[in-house]
């Protein structure tokens, strides 16, 4: 009960927030069936070379997932299957323009399930198990999901 509540509090949070039109951005942590999680490492921009789960700013008028689906297509050309949140974490204020906080990372695991994986915006895709997570140079906001993704990899 008390998880459903924290569920139904997340959502509400991130509805007064979209009401706000403050920036929200999305991750998915795409699974396989070798227990592997795609990570992708930005090319351009002030977090070049940094690793990330792939995803990116919901529009206005689109829903969490929605987003999650365009932007797996867009970035990685792939249909995906989203699955189970994993979680939220505060985005610093430049990228929501506003309060810090403001704004939030959040994520979800994910299957691929059509299409064919290219890079299309990063440098770099890897499928990697969860042993080799920790060691790689995450964006900030990415590293404290770290420990929901390897959870979600020893339960497969
Ligand atoms: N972002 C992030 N973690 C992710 C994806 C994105 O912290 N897994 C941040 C980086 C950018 C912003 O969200 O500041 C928008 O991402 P993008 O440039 O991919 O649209």
């Amino acid at each position: 009960a008390r998880a459903m509540a924290a569920h139904a509090d997340a959502h509400a949070a991130a509805a007064a927030r979209r009401a706000l039109d403050v920036t929200q951005v999305v991750g998915a942590a795409l699974v396989d069936d070798r227990r592997r999680v795609l990570v992708a490492q930005r090319g351009t921009g002030g977090l070049a070379g940094l690793w990330e789960f792939p995803g990116g700013k919901v529009e206005r008028g689109e829903s969490d997932l929605s987003a999650l689906v365009r932007e797996c297509r867009e970035e990685l050309g792939v249909l995906i299957t989203p699955g189970s949140f994993l979680g939220e974490v505060p985005l610093d204020g430049v990228v929501a323009g506003g309060a810090p906080g403001a704004s939030t990372l959040r994520v979800w695991s994910g299957r691929v399930t059509g299409g064919e994986l290219v890079a299309h915006e990063h440098s770099e895709l890897r499928w990697l198990p969860a042993d080799e997570l920790e060691a790689l140079d995450w964006i900030p906001a990415d590293r404290p999901l770290l420990p929901a993704v390897r959870a979600l990899l020893a339960a497969r």
